[in-house]
């Protein structure tokens, strides 16, 4: 029997399995993809990149890998990030412990021994993620899931699409062989990050875009740029304290104690112009209210808008282009490279779905109320069931057999965001109820691994073989929760961060609102108490 089964092999399942093979513990890592990667082996599309800078969207743990690997870019594009987390698997001879080409279809505990049994199914090939054959079954006293929370990719449901006698592919399941556009008639449908990311590329290669847009998304321009040596070593030899820092905030980003309701709108507007000329997520940090007050909000969005009319020439697709929809920062700001000057490229056209909706897709292209556009390929950028979707493909089943889906048919319930009452010794790595999507990823991951490494020894040295979280802990933490998120702008839009964008699926703002290092502090402060909230005990003591 295993100590711990890990779902994935991206960046958390490996971080995961590096730390607790190091403690002692027998691990076996289950990957539905032929290699390691997770997000980044299935969304190869043209144009996919990290909207967080390369120096710091990469593993703390060791000394060695971080002056070692040389990140030629500000930003990696999705083939060096493979690369690296290739590397990584290499360096720390990963593979062995990993099976891949396997998808687990349920997973169950059995009270009487305090173990999981995790029943799996062969994957079929590359580039896709459907399963084929039957695959055997494991068991573990532990098992966590480091499944993602973005990564089970969402096609919408619109009438026709089976008919389609073009190519159709989804951003998060990109062909590995990738798509040669040349000549083509292409649509994208969809304008969030990926989509943001996409089209600009993709542009250079078709013949025609098509551009369907049913929200207009804030975009900051990535100005991205080779990494020069010089820039590298210096922030090199000061690794450590970037890193002891990044523990506190999450991703570096000049932060303020100034709010945007307290400067002169000229200050405002010197502000908002330095940080749109040095790119990326830092832009919403300009006054610290911007998340907090909606007339603040205004102003930056507006300074976005006016960004828009001034590099759009056709003042109609500027205005549609133009989110209005929603405030700044509301759903997950996109960095982009050349995005809205794209569509002054003769070729490329933009749709706005929210007056001509999309009827259905026909043999030959897309039809909308506005009539028929013919197409040779249609790229799905339409997203993810986020932070709940993957472990929705999995029959979880827990005390009594009760299913975690059943019981977050309301919307996901768990403490800490790390354990949900009933399931003991099923952890969730930067699921929902942490801060998860709305911290550098990498950094939420590495404080979760830490935290269950440390939870695992504490409970191997008291012999202890079960730990589950108690429903009173569990809702005084989702109200918690709850109570952060409607401190914010956050729930003014309908994002997928509620679980919007999944028709049916419960409203629930779900990432937790929080500075990384206060989180680290609850959850530290926990532990620390004796795992207040946690029941623990060991199979056949009375
Ligand atoms: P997102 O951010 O969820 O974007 C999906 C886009 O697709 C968004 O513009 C949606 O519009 C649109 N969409 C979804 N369903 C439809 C239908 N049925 N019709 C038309 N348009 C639709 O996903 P991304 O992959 O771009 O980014 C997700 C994260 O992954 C990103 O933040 C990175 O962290 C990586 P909507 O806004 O819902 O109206």
């Amino acid at each position: 029997m295993l100590d711990v089964v890990v779902v994935g092999a991206g960046f958390a399942g490996l971080h995961l399995l590096h730390s607790l093979r190091g403690l002692g513990f027998k691990v076996q890592v289950l990957e539905a993809a032929e290699d390691v990667g997770g997000v980044w082996t299935w969304n190869r599309y043209p144009g996919a990149r990290c909207d967080v800078e390369s120096l710091q969207y990469s593993y703390s743990f060791s000394k060695d890998l971080e002056q070692e690997w040389v990140w030629s870019e500000r930003y990696a594009a999705q083939p060096e990030i493979l690369r690296y987390i290739r590397h990584v698997a290499e360096r720390f001879e990963l593979r062995r412990d990993i099976r891949f080409n396997t998808t687990v279809a349920s997973a169950s505990f059995d009270a009487n021994s305090d173990t999981w049994t995790l029943c799996t199914e062969q994957s079929s090939a590359q580039g896709t993620a459907q399963r084929s054959a039957p695959g055997d079954t494991l068991r573990a006293r532990f098992c966590i899931m480091a499944t993602g929370a973005l990564s089970a990719a969402r096609t919408p449901d619109i009438p026709g699409l089976a008919d389609f006698a073009g190519h159709a592919h989804h951003t998060g399941q990109w062909p590995h062989e990738g798509v040669d556009f040349s000549g083509q008639r292409v649509a994208v449908i969809g304008t969030g990050s990926s989509g943001i990311q996409a089209i600009p590329a993709i542009a250079e290669q078709a013949a025609q875009l098509t551009v369907f847009q049913r929200t207009a998304n804030f975009t900051i321009p990535a100005w991205n740029r080779p990494l020069t040596d010089a820039a590298q070593a210096e922030w090199k030899a000061h690794y450590a304290e970037h890193r002891s820092r990044a523990r506190e905030v999450g991703t570096l980003y000049d932060f303020t104690t100034r709010a945007a309701s307290e400067a002169s709108e000229e200050e405002r507007q010197q502000e908002y112009e330095t940080r749109w000329h040095k790119g990326g997520v830092n832009f919403v940090h300009a006054f610290n209210d911007l998340m907090v007050d909606k007339a603040s909000n205004d102003t930056i969005a507006e300074f976005v808008r006016a960004k828009i009319r001034s590099i759009v020439h056709d003042p109609a697709t500027a205005e549609a282009l133009s989110p209005r929809s929603h405030p700044l920062g509301t759903k997950r700001i996109c960095v982009d490279t050349g995005y809205y000057a794209t569509f002054n490229r003769p070729h490329v056209k933009l749709i706005d779905l929210r007056k001509t909706p999309i009827e259905c897709i026909t043999r030959t292209g897309i039809r909308t109320s506005a009539g028929e556009h013919a197409l040779d390929t249609i790229v799905f950028a339409t997203g993810y069931d986020a932070l709940t979707g993957a472990l929705a493909r999995i029959d979880v089943q827990g005390l009594a057999g009760r299913q975690l889906s059943v019981k977050w048919a309301h919307g996901p319930r768990s403490y800490l965001g790390l354990m949900s009452a009933g399931f003991p010794n099923f952890f969730i790595v930067t699921g929902p109820g942490s801060p998860s999507v709305l911290v550098n990823m990498i950094v939420g991951i590495e404080q979760h691994v830490e935290w269950i490494s440390r939870c695992l020894c504490e409970l191997r040295q008291q012999g202890q073989t079960r730990i589950d979280a108690t429903v009173e802990a569990e809702d005084r933490w989702v109200d918690h929760v709850n109570a952060a998120a409607a401190r914010t702008l956050f729930p003014l839009a309908d994002s997928w961060f509620l679980g919007a964008n999944v028709p049916g699926k419960p409203r629930v703002f779900m990432p937790y609102v929080a500075k990384i290092g206060v989180y680290r502090q609850e959850c530290d402060d926990v532990a620390q108490d004796g795992y207040q909230g946690f029941v623990r005990s060991t199979v056949g003591a009375c």
